[in-house]
Formats: C-alpha cells, structure tokens, sequence
C-alpha cells in the first residue's frame, strides 16, 4: 500500500489571506466572521490572517492572485455572495470568479478557495451564512486550512519516491 497524505486542522503558525468582496456586504460580513472563528478554531494567530476588500466578486480573483503571488500566505480564501437579480450579470460574475479563483491555485500552487455565495434570492444566500445551512465562510476556512497543510506535505521531500525511468 503506498502512502495517504491528508491535511490536517491544525493551522498553528500558518498565514491565511482573506479576499471578501463589498458587494451584498449584509451577508459577505457573515461569512467574514464565520471565516475567521474557523481559522481560530485551528489555532490560527490573529496576527496571520489578513483580511482584503474588493468592490464585487469579479474583483476577486485579481487581488486572490497579488496575495498568493507575495509568497507570504499559505491559502488563500476567497468569499463573497452573488445572488440572481433578474439580471444576466449574475452568470457572468459567478463564472469568472469561479475560474479566476480556480486559475489562482493552479498557476500559483498556493491553495485558493472559492467560498463564494451564488444564490438564487436573497433568502438563499442568508440560509448560507449562518443561519439555516451552515456558513460558507466557515466551511471554506477549514478547506483552507486542510489544503494549506497538504500542500505543506506535498511540497516536502518524501523519502523512497521514485521517479519512473
Ligand atoms: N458582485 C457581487 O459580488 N455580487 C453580485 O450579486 C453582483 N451582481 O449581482 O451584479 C456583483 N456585481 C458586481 C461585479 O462583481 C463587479 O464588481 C462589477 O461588475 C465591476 O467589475
């Protein structure tokens, strides 16, 4: 059997970059603070999660890429809320943020994490943000902090790893 390599809950000593957009702030400011009770949960410092305003989500994926590319963070979480307003605006932002939240981790292999609202209603997107269905904002904390220390295995030498000739 070869090796299992998890992430752990235990963000002692890890730095955590927080992108939240303003836009729909009555919830994002939900998902802020559930953001960061998870983030302390593990053990994480106060003094090493940062916290970056953007105006909407489509903004983003620009600042998640500048934060990641600074080499200072060890994950990157994204949060924001966009909800469905009669307007063909909404798939557009969710799509791009999506995809630019996703580009950021795989061109900068630092982990990023897309804890973003896209909801049909405004009663939707409240459910998800502490009240009826969980925080998004605490949940992609913990995904932060999973995949930062995986990332941290994967990064280390391991010792009997060959590769194929
Ligand atoms: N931005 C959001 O974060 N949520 C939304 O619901 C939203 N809607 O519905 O339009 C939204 N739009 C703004 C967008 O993110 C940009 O800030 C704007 O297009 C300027 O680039």
């Amino acid at each position: 059997m070869g090796t299992t390599l998890e992430g752990s809950l235990n963000g002692r000593g890890l730095r955590f970059g927080l992108v939240a957009s303003r836009f729909n702030d009555f919830v994002v400011k939900h998902l802020i603070e559930g953001a960061q009770e998870a983030l302390r949960k593990c053990g994480v410092e106060e003094g090493n999660m940062d916290l970056v305003r953007v105006p909407g989500a489509m903004e983003i994926p620009t600042a998640a890429k500048q934060l990641a590319e600074s080499g200072a963070y060890d994950a990157i979480l994204c949060l924001g809320c966009v909800i469905r307003g009669g307007t063909t605006h909404y798939d557009l932002v969710c799509g791009e943020a999506a995809k630019g939240v996703a580009q950021v981790g795989l061109q900068t292999g630092v982990p990023a994490i897309f804890a973003v609202i896209t909801a049909e209603n405004t009663e939707q997107a409240i459910e998800r943000s502490g009240a009826k269905l969980g925080n998004k904002g605490y949940e992609g904390a913990l995904a932060a902090v999973e995949m930062a220390t995986l990332a941290a295995q994967l990064r280390a030498p391991r010792r009997g790893r060959r590769k194929r000739p």
